[in-house]
């Protein structure tokens, strides 16, 4: 479904922003695996036919790095990340930084981005690796399975405190598994929070920036 998105319908775009978490899981840029070579081959198709793309790290996916990126004709995205287009500005984030009431996600988080943790993981052999990546594609998509999971969601202080550090500017992140509209009053100012939906295999859904508003697009298996 998101290959036929990249062939068809996000190529009607100038630019594709894909919010973190693309891969469920990604263990090195130097790690050959068909699956991944498939999106990636595709994203760079995309792009050669003159769409942009960026993209941004996820928790899973934290480690795309800048090879992937080149061979995927995208560009690597900080978070959170300030778009100011023509129209309007936004800021895009992964989401799940401001997650802070999960306190034993948020010590996994700090560990995996830590340089120097990401240091010793690169080092590890690539056959290492590449059984890691799919132990913890095989463990996730068992956790899916069981619907009891509850993701955490953003803590209300610190995501006051985020629309105020960039400006009252739309925001748009997903990471909660959580899609919404949402509307802060920030020191009296309105300001609207878009959540993204998740990607299942019988639905997609796009974000879609027109100029003037946005719009929550389904992506299906056959459109
Ligand atoms: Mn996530």
């Amino acid at each position: 479904m998101f290959l036929r998105f990249l062939s068809g319908r996000a190529r009607q775009a100038e630019a594709l922003y894909i919010l973190g978490d693309l891969f469920e899981v990604w263990v090195g840029d130097d790690i050959d695996d068909p699956y991944h070579n498939q999106i990636t081959a595709a994203l760079r198709a995309a792009s050669e036919a003159g769409l942009k793309i960026f993209i941004m790290h996820g928790n899973r996916d934290f480690a795309l790095g800048d090879q992937f990126a080149q061979a995927a004709g995208a560009k690597l995205l900080p978070d959170p990340y300030d778009l100011t287009l023509p129209e309007w500005s936004f800021v895009l984030s992964h989401g799940d930084a401001l997650c802070l009431d999960d306190l034993a996600y948020q010590a996994y988080r700090a560990k995996v981005r830590d340089p120097e943790w990401q240091r010793k993981m690169r080092a590890k052999p690539r056959f290492l690796r590449s059984l890691l990546g799919r132990y913890i594609r095989w463990r996730s998509g068992r956790r899916k399975r069981d619907d009891s999971y509850i993701y955490a969601d953003l803590q209300p202080a610190a995501t006051d405190d985020f629309l105020r550090d960039h400006g009252y500017t739309t925001f748009i992140h997903g990471h909660t598994h959580r899609a919404a509209t949402h509307d802060h009053i920030v020191d009296g100012i309105h300001v609207e929070r878009w959540v993204l939906a998740d990607w299942h295999e019988d639905r997609g859904e796009a974000l879609v920036w027109d100029g003037e508003t946005l719009n929550r697009e389904a992506i299906l298996p056959e459109s």
